[in-house]
């Protein structure tokens, strides 16, 4: 697409009225009718978007092409809403283009709500304002540069793996106090390592943030803070433009004694003075402190009269529309190297707070909108009219914006072809695959990360064998896949692993070998000098099609914005991308922010955190916490035995490319390295008496000869295939009955039975818990949790609990029984005396936050005694560290001893007509529960 004009008057005056429209914007979000004066104050940010506006329209209106991406401080979206107003190019979510009118209307709701489903723009840019064509959503800063970066990355990788995506560049605009976010110096170094050219980022250089002026410290820094971003860019590896000055000062720096004037604004005034110089408004003051730097400047001032001294300081180029286009032109040029714009700007141009410290949030008043409005023709009556259609402005606008929406249109059909492209090709291998199968046989006693890199290794394999068949490296391919496995390969293509240094100890060696992606810089040394290590990957990077590995260092932010972009592929480019990341649960909260922006943006990934919890115990000293969050569209999931890990990470990959993920479309699987005998999980299926075949009706199971039951290991059982399938189901929904003593002898709910729910690492300790209960007559069910979302969370609330209380059948039913009478015996009035009411508790036990599990009682209508981890650990063994916490098996036994005594003393409450009949004394103490069970762990 060409650049339709040279930049001139006529992009000057759309820049005014842009301005005009993003005041009035702004303006009209703080007078609504129907605000309450109790409401929190609307606000926005005119100073902050004036500050951007010139940069930002010479990108809308000339350099953006319409397949790059843009990201912006988030303060600043009234400025790309004007802009996209004047060009056309809102959208109604079906993709018709609005209207004239429905264009002026949304420009009054920023901020407001949908009401009946109107369009509306948020605070901040998000994908449901109506020209969210390729921006990244902002709110919180620091973090869209860095998806804007991955997202680079995403773009780049699907290229090199063959894919047809487009190739746009990547426009970041941030404040100068938002670069000193952490996120974004950490990932500074690797957008030049991994040679990502086509990203540009735009530092909005006002010298001020919301709290105020800057004042950074010139004598500590060694110069002002433009240099210290330059110095620091540079060092990274970065390009970097200083738009320091506008086309006045340039002319007057070319006069005679104009170098050592650029010297004085370059070198020698600290931001804090020019910025109270700007705020002052007073050429004594300023000519002073020129002088006071360089006397020798005193020729060239004094051929300027004081409106020219004012201009002279008040022109940076971050304003200069010329200067900016050749910036950004130029910022382009190289394909391999990322370039940085340090656009000086002035925070307020344009309004009465200009270069005011406290201008951040500062509204103008109604007349100065007014006076605003009414340089372009406006007022407040119709305030976004746009320019007439016959005029340059509205001719170059209509040119302009026609070239945009074709390319949008053809994108989008673009990005259609490719999911079409993904469709056929997983028919083609027969349909969506439902299992990897991974023989367990050999291994009876493991733990669910071993199964994790199973999984990872085998998806890999069946991946890239075509293509390193294809490069002769039959050698490193492995096996071929089996037709089965073939089925898979469409999918396996798309995926990819990513993990921050954790790779090799999170057991995905095999998708490392020599399948790590990146620039291949220089020779493969190791190779070169033949250097082999038994069982250890080959790092080094190559772009080629068999690579299938993201590596990071220690940058656990990083990796995560790259899960959210890789995984928002399908999104942008129709190209269902599904990213694998693996990184230490404990440092999943050092990317906490970076995850919930995946989420709010709807990517699609997994994250498998392991190891995780204080089941690290040796090493679990300080990493003794999980990072339990709960975050909206986020499923966490916790597998027990290996193959609940094959199941779960299935129905993922299913979910994610049948897109049918909507809530929970970004997964988070929990693993651990603590070994669990396998066997444990069909043996005790086969002890349910639902899976007994053959029982005479009206008859009891017993587990040996003296509880008078049938024996149950001498009674049939139904085929595993048919219990694994059934628990393969009731997994997937959040969780299965692993111990059921449902249909045994001597079983009594509201007398002995209590509900056990465990979840990982702890059902062994929970399976030995119910053994040692049932030696004391108690009858604990062992229920395992797989996801606490699906069984007590939000996503189990949505449809009323169901799993949990109709299929796995946890009810809170009160069983009465008159005191003192046999069971079965009927009840006569007079019993009411003595009624006690029973319900049968809930014990939970999890190596995790308490409130995952811990509301389970309550949803059930039961008492309710949670386990699970209140305190930092220390190191030691499993046996130790449980113990510590209380998650072991006798402490498990006493919260269901807690329990069921607390149960034991509810009261049944009578209505008061039938007390006062029964003369029952209500109100009196129950008891102490401790009495019941004493001796508490
Ligand atoms: C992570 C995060 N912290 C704090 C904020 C609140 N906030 C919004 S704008 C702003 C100041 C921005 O200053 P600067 O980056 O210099 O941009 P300017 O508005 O001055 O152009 C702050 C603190 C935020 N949005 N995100």
């Amino acid at each position: 697409m060409k650049s339709a004009i040279p930049p001139g008057p006529v992009l000057e005056r759309i820049t005014r009225r842009a301005f005009a429209h993003m005041i009035a914007m702004i303006h009209l979000a703080n007078e609504r009718p129907d605000a309450d004066k109790t409401d929190p104050k609307v606000g926005g940010h005119p100073a902050a978007c004036a500050s951007s506006l010139d940069f930002l329209s010479a990108l809308h209106l000339l350099v953006r092409r319409p397949g790059d991406f843009v990201c912006c401080k988030p303060h600043a979206s009234p400025d790309d809403h004007a802009l996209h107003h004047a060009l056309g190019l809102f959208r109604h979510a079906d993709g018709r283009w609005f209207d004239e009118a429905e264009s002026e209307a949304v420009m009054a709701r920023l901020r407001s709500f949908p009401h009946d489903g109107a369009p509306v723009f948020q605070s901040y840019h998000a994908e449901a304002d109506p020209d969210s064509w390729r921006f990244l959503p902002s709110g919180s800063v620091g973090i869209p540069p860095v998806a804007a970066v991955y997202l680079a990355l995403a773009f780049r990788y699907a290229r090199q793996h063959g894919w047809d995506v487009d190739q746009p560049h990547f426009w970041c605009m941030m404040g100068d106090s938002e670069f000193r976010e952490g996120s974004l110096l950490e990932v500074l170094p690797e957008v030049a390592e991994r040679e990502l050219g086509n990203v540009t980022w735009i530092i909005d250089y006002n010298r001020q943030n919301l709290d105020g002026t800057r004042i950074p410290n010139n004598r500590g820094l060694k110069g002002t803070d433009a240099d210290r971003i330059e110095g620091t860019a540079v060092a990274n590896g970065w390009e970097v433009i200083q738009l320091r000055h506008g086309s006045f000062r340039e002319q007057v720096f070319a006069r005679p004694g104009g170098a050592a004037l650029r010297q004085v604004f370059e070198r020698a005034l600290t931001d804090y003075h020019y910025q109270s110089l700007l705020w002052k408004r007073d050429a004594g003051q300023m000519r002073e402190a020129v002088l006071g730097h360089d006397k020798s400047c005193a020729k060239l001032l004094a051929t300027l009269d004081d409106q020219e001294i004012v201009r002279l300081f008040f022109d940076v180029g971050g304003h200069d529309l010329p200067a900016i286009v050749r910036a950004f032109e130029q910022s382009r040029q190289d394909a391999h190297r990322p370039t940085l714009v340090v656009a000086h700007t002035i925070k307020g141009l344009g309004l009465e707070c200009v270069a005011a410290n406290g201008n951040h949030s500062a509204m103008p008043d109604e007349d100065e909108v007014k006076r605003i409005l009414a340089a372009q023709g406006l007022s407040l009556e119709r305030p976004f009219a746009r320019f007439a259609a016959s005029s340059p402005e509205g001719r170059f606008l209509a040119a302009r914006g026609r070239d945009v929406r074709a390319g949008i249109e053809a994108l989008e059909q673009h990005r259609a072809k490719n999911r079409q492209i993904v469709a056929d090709q997983i028919a083609e291998h027969g349909g969506m695959p439902e299992s990897l199968d991974i023989n367990l046989k050999l291994a009876p006693t493991t733990h669910t990360q071993w199964m994790w890199g199973q999984l990872a290794a085998k998806l890999v394999r069946i991946g890239v064998y075509d293509e390193l068949a294809k490069a002769g490296k039959e050698a490193k391919a492995g096996k071929a896949p089996t037709a089965d496995e073939a089925k898979w390969h469409p999918l396996a293509d798309l995926m990819m692993t990513m993990a921050p240094d954790v790779g090799t100890s999170t057991n995905i060696n095999p998708g490392m070998d020599e399948k790590i992606f990146g620039p291949k810089h220089e020779e493969n040394w190791e190779a070169k000098l033949d250097l082999h290590e038994r069982l250890r990957p080959e790092l080094a990077p190559t772009d080629e099609a068999w690579t299938r590995h993201i590596r990071f260092e220690i940058a656990e932010a990083n990796c995560m914005s790259a899960a959210g972009s890789f995984g928002k592929l399908d999104w942008f480019a129709g190209i269902p991308f599904l990213p694998l990341m693996t990184v230490y649960d404990f440092f999943i909260k050092r990317a906490l922010d970076q995850l919930y922006y995946n989420l709010y943006w709807n990517s699609s990934f997994v994250l498998v955190g392991t190891p995780s919890g204080v089941t690290l115990s040796p090493e679990g000293a300080q990493h003794s916490w999980k990072s339990d969050i709960q975050i909206p569209n986020l499923i966490t999931w916790e597998p027990a035995f290996a193959i609940e890990m094959e199941w779960i990470l299935c129905d993922a990959i299913r979910r994610h490319f049948s897109r049918d993920n909507k809530g929970r479309s970004g997964v988070l699987i929990r693993a651990v390295t603590r070994g669990v005998a396998q066997g444990l999980l069909l043996e005790w299926q086969r002890r349910q008496a639902r899976w007994k075949r053959d029982v005479p009706a009206g008859a009891e199971l017993g587990l040996t000869a003296e509880d008078g039951g049938l024996r149950e290991s001498e009674v049939p059982h139904a085929p595993d295939a048919e219990i694994l399938a059934l628990l393969r189901e009731h997994a997937l929904a959040g969780g299965y009955r692993l111990v059921d003593w449902r249909g045994y002898r001597g079983y009594e709910p509201g007398e002995n039975v209590v509900e056990l729910f465990v979840m990982g690492a702890l059902v062994p300790e929970a399976v030995r818990a119910a053994g040692l209960l049932l030696d004391r007559g108690v009858y604990a069910n062992v229920t395992v949790v797989t996801s606490p979302d699906l069984l007590c969370g939000e996503l189990a609330r949505s449809n009323g609990y169901e799993h949990l209380t109709r299929t796995l059948a946890v009810n809170g039913r009160l069983h009465l029984r008159a005191a003192g009478k046999e069971r079965g015996a009927p009840l006569g009035p007079g019993d009411a005396i003595d009624l006690a009411g029973r319900r049968v508790p809930i014990v939970s036990v999890h190596d995790g936050e308490i409130g995952l599990l811990d509301n389970l009682g309550s949803v059930v209508g039961v008492p309710q005694v949670a386990k699970a981890v209140v305190k930092f650990s220390k190191s030691g063994t499993p046996a130790h560290i449980y113990r510590y916490h209380g998650l072991h098996d006798e402490g498990i036994v006493s919260a269901c001893g807690e329990a069921l005594a607390r149960t034991a003393l509810e009261q049944v409450q009578l209505d008061p007509e039938a007390t006062a009949r029964l003369r029952v004394r209500q109100g009196a103490s129950a008891g102490d529960w401790r009495e019941l069970w004493p001796n508490p762990v």
